[in-house]
């Protein structure tokens, strides 16, 4: 145990000493092969940011390099996400919080919690957290591209806040990142195509990555709708009486309560992403994407094209028998104690 804590203690410091300390810093042979990804989410307003920032946090194939927040109340987001690097074994990762309201709006204060959070309770208070990233999202995204040249992955699974923000004041290092991966719109057919939460909170963001030349990866939000929890997932998540687990369930109880549109199971909307990556779940198109801005930033809406000189990358439906054998990989991950149940997973 002792062992255990100086290991936690020595990335925890190491974490506090470089503001862009993250796992990938390790020279270590496997995990070169890893997928690096930053996850920018706002996490404990849906429930499925929480299921799935914990799935990448928990699966060997992906190097989490940083957690995010944007929009509204980044700081209990932030929170939120702190707990769950912890729970799930890594609480090195650097999460740092965003922007507050999408663009050109400017930020404000604010105080308390929003009622986009949901389940902040589950980490109401700063005890027992790593601490934060002293850096702001757009900073530390901007930095771990710089020194990770064309491997990280920027997966958005909330408004694009952050981004916007990050290819205003980071033009530069945004072309290092890999590819930007976004759940984002309802695009199922060519008739079928309306503008998602994820975009509708800051369309001039969408608007700038369209006409920015960083790889743009955009998936349907109903992508992954066969992969959706069942009761017997959710049963599953109860009887497992691990703390990572139990985080998992007090945020479904919470986000059942204080979400009223809340469908009965937890969906997993923005496992998308993460299928993407891991390949041969979700198939791909080229394409363009136009979003139109109404007045005052009003009643945007999305088109998408399939195009095959397109520059975007467009997945809309991951098969419903990949769906469940994807559900079931979900699952165990989630399922797997970390090792030292909240140290430091050794990888
Ligand atoms: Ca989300």
């Amino acid at each position: 145990m002792t062992k255990l804590f100086c290991l936690l203690g020595a990335l925890v410091l190491l974490s506090m000493i470089d503001p862009l300390y993250s796992p990938g810093a390790r020279a270590d042979e496997s995990a070169r092969e890893k997928i690096k990804v930053i996850i920018d989410t706002d996490i404990a307003e849906d429930i499925d940011d929480i299921l799935v920032t914990a799935f990448a946090v928990a699966s060997p194939e992906f190097e989490v390099m940083a957690i995010t927040t944007v929009d509204g109340n980044v700081r209990a987001r932030s929170r939120v996400a702190r707990k769950v690097a912890l729970l799930f074994g890594h609480p090195e990762i650097p999460v740092a919080e965003g922007y507050v309201r999408g663009m050109p709006l400017e930020d404000t204060t604010y105080a308390g919690f929003s009622g986009g959070v949901r389940y902040g309770e589950v980490a109401p208070d700063e005890q027992g957290l790593p601490a934060p990233s002293p850096l702001r999202a757009d900073r530390l995204i901007a930095g771990l591209a710089e020194k990770y040249p064309g491997e990280i992955s920027l997966v958005t699974i909330g408004s694009m806040g952050n981004v916007g923000h990050l290819l205003v004041r980071y033009p530069e290092a945004v072309k290092k990142l890999k590819r930007i991966v976004t759940n984002g719109g309802n695009f199922t057919g060519s008739d079928n195509q309306s503008i998602g939460w994820n975009l509708r909170y800051d369309p001039v963001a969408v608007a700038m990555t369209i006409r920015s030349r960083v790889p743009w990866v955009l998936l349907s939000e109903s992508a992954s709708r066969y992969a959706s929890l069942r009761a017997e997932d959710v049963g599953r998540l109860k009887s497992a009486g691990l703390p990572s687990t139990e985080l998992l369930v007090q945020a479904i109880h919470w986000w059942r309560t204080n979400k009223t549109d809340a469908t009965s199971m937890p969906h997993v909307s923005d496992l998308n992403v993460f299928a993407y990556l891991l390949g041969g779940r979700i198939e791909t198109t080229s394409g363009e994407v136009r979003i139109e801005i109404g007045p005052g930033g009003t009643l945007p809406g999305l088109r998408v094209e399939e195009v095959p000189s397109g520059r975007v990358q467009l997945g809309r439906l991951i098969p419903r028998e990949k769906a469940e054998e994807l559900r079931e990989i979900f699952m165990q991950r989630l399922l797997s104690p970390p090792p030292g149940a909240g140290a430091a997973k050794t990888r």
